[in-house]
């Protein structure tokens, strides 16, 4: 998908977030280019278009990587602005962090500019044995409590076999409801530039 004949379609801002190590470079890569990737650490942010429909019609998902490690995690918030929807990533095999990312997610959800935007919980490494089920993500991030006020789906995935992503994906296209005329990609990024948000 290039984006050639992107122009005239609407365009959605998605974040996608999620604890550094989750897999959103991976579940990105594999997105874009379907196979697997080497991925490095996201330095400030990485940004995909994904064309999907929308009913009949396409939108274009942009999907902003804006890094999950703990330094990044301030600048969060400078891209809340303008979103239509939030992807968030768990590595579901990493029991012992479930929790964190648990709180990480609520306090996301707590962010005002984010109010009443749709979440798709991608439940990632559902391929590594003793990974923790949709059904158990659910129950301990107890998510139907911190998104009830909101259109929420849990999503069980592999970014690595890419197993689950495209219907995830569909999914965010069928519940984002703002399309901004203005929330173009050149205009996100001329606004970042300007805000001096993240330097390359
Ligand atoms: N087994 C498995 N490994 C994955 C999966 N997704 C990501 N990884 C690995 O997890 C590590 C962190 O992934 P990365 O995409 O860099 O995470 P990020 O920090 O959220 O961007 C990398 O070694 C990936 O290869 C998955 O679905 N299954
Ligand atoms: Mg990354």
């Amino acid at each position: 998908m290039g984006h050639s004949g992107s122009k005239h379609k609407p365009e959605a801002r998605i974040l996608l977030l999620g604890l550094d190590g989750a897999g959103k470079s991976t579940l990105l890569y594999k997105l874009k280019y379907n196979e697997d990737f080497h991925t490095v650490p996201t330095i400030g942010f990485n940004v995909e278009m994904i064309e999907a429909k929308k009913n009949r019609d396409k939108i274009i998902l942009t999907v902003w990587d804006v890094g999950g490690q703990i330094k990044m995690r301030a600048h969060w918030k400078n891209f809340y602005q303008d979103t239509a929807g939030i992807v968030f990533v768990v590595d579901s095999s990493d029991i012992k962090r479930l929790d964190e990312a648990k709180g990480i997610l609520e306090h996301t959800l707590k962010s005002e500019h984010l109010r009443g935007l749709p979440v798709v919980v991608f439940a990632n490494k559902q391929d590594i044995v003793g990974a923790a089920t949709v059904t158990e993500i659910t129950g301990q991030f107890n998510l139907r409590k911190s998104c009830n006020e909101r259109d929420w789906f849990i999503q069980p995935c592999s970014a690595l076999t890419g197993a689950g992503l495209v219907d995830g994906f569909r999914r965010m296209a069928h519940l984002v409801k703002k399309t901004p005329e203005d929330n173009n990609i050149k205009e996100t990024v001329k606004y970042i530039r300007s805000k001096s948000v993240i330097k390359k």
